[in-house]
């Protein structure tokens, strides 16, 4: 693993052990926590199921009848089952940096996975809490329970609109393949909002609030926003972000990596295969995926293989021939709503590197 915050235990799976499995497995799963381990945090930090027996999840604001709900409550209720891919907003904020550095972990492309989630859906939770939200209860927040060691310490906590289309998806996860959700990837209750930016969704789950507002919390109003007009380097900062001028990091730009071969391989001249995945926000088919072998001049299209649902990954390969010597590998994929991705992605510029869909370059050596 790439380790990018070793108090925090943020980590990268490199793509080389990424490719490896088309579920990613806990073992290698990158990790993204705000928060240290430590206090009474201290369960969170292991690929273990978490030591905890009950959980209780709090719904109130503005309601009429505040209730909790309790993992047994969850348990008892009709489980579903989705793969999506989750994603670090700030996966590939490394390569926003080549222009101009962007601060933060600087992710390459190994800041997501391709999970099975397995939980409850968020609607029929609500629903059946039936808690009476007010007319003007605009929002929904989620809230987990970890919070800030520093007495006075922002919270993470994400807001998103009432009706929200991609809330309809949404679940109150219980398991991850197949297991129940190890404790630093959120277990025992996770909010999996397939589609969206992995901040939006939140591990150890406690708290869900009816508001007239979204959260006043830096993590919604300042951090993993995103600009709504592309800004110059050096005229634009973190505290220049508001609700006006910004959105939440919420659905995942069209995007796609190549898995094979890397710059590491070692490829022999000849017939290869080229692979690798490709993935959004699961409103469109992946329709196209085109490859280059000659940085950008000339394109081929590949072959669609396809992946266990519209967030999961989307397989694709193409069978060519590479000379000895040196190439530049290039790929972009573009779905049905006709979202592609920009062959210079520092054009998205953003002064905390997030929602990076450049098209991947990777430079081989042919032997
Ligand atoms: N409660 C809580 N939820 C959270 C976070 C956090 O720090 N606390 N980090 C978020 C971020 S930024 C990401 S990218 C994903 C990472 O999920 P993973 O560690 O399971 O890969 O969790 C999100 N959910
Ligand atoms: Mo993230």
């Amino acid at each position: 693993m790439i380790i990018h915050n070793a108090k925090l235990g943020v980590m990268e799976t490199p793509l080389s052990l990424l490719r490896e499995h088309y579920i990613t497995p806990k073992e290698i799963m990158y990790i993204r926590n705000h928060f240290p381990p430590a206090g009474k945090q201290a369960w969170y930090g292991t690929t273990d199921a978490p030591a905890v027996q009950d959980w209780k999840i709090r719904i109130s604001g503005l309601v009429v009848r505040p209730r909790t709900i309790t993992l047994d409550d969850l348990k008892a209720m009709k489980q579903v089952k989705l793969v999506a891919v989750m994603q670090c907003a700030g996966n590939g904020r490394y390569y926003f940096s080549q222009k101009a550095k962007v601060g933060g972990g600087q992710w390459k492309h190994g800041g997501m996975a391709n999970v099975e989630w397995e939980g409850v859906p968020l609607r029929a939770v609500l629903e059946k809490a039936d808690v009476g939200p007010a007319a003007d209860a605009r929002w929904i927040t989620a809230n987990g329970a970890d919070e800030s060691p520093a007495p006075k310490g922002a919270d993470l906590i994400k807001s998103f609109r009432v009706e929200d289309p991609f809330l309809d998806n949404a679940i109150l996860a219980l398991k991850m393949n197949g297991e129940p959700i190890p404790a630093v990837h959120g277990g025992p209750v996770r909010l999996v909002i397939p589609g969206y930016y992995g901040n939006m969704n939140v591990k150890w789950l406690s708290e869900i609030l009816y508001e007239t507002e979204e959260s006043p919390s830096p993590f919604q109003s300042k951090a993993y926003r995103e600009v709504k007009k592309p800004v110059k380097p050096g005229t634009f900062t973190v505290k220049d972000y508001n609700t006006g001028n910004s959105t939440p990091t919420y659905a995942f730009k069209t995007m796609s990596v190549i898995f094979y071969p890397l710059a590491e391989d070692r490829v022999k001249a000849g017939p290869v295969e080229i692979r690798g995945v490709a993935w959004n926000d699961g409103l469109a088919p992946i329709t196209s995926v085109r490859v280059s072998t000659d940085g950008g001049k000339t394109w081929q299209d590949a072959t669609i293989e396809g992946g266990a649902g519209p967030w999961a990954w989307q397989k694709w390969s193409l069978k060519t021939s590479l000379d000895a010597g040196t190439h530049d590998l290039r790929c972009v994929a573009s779905d049905a709503l006709g979202r592609s991705q920009p062959l210079d992605g520092t054009v998205a510029w953003n002064p905390k590197g997030y929602e990076w869909n450049g098209a991947d370059l990777v430079r081989v050596t042919v032997a």
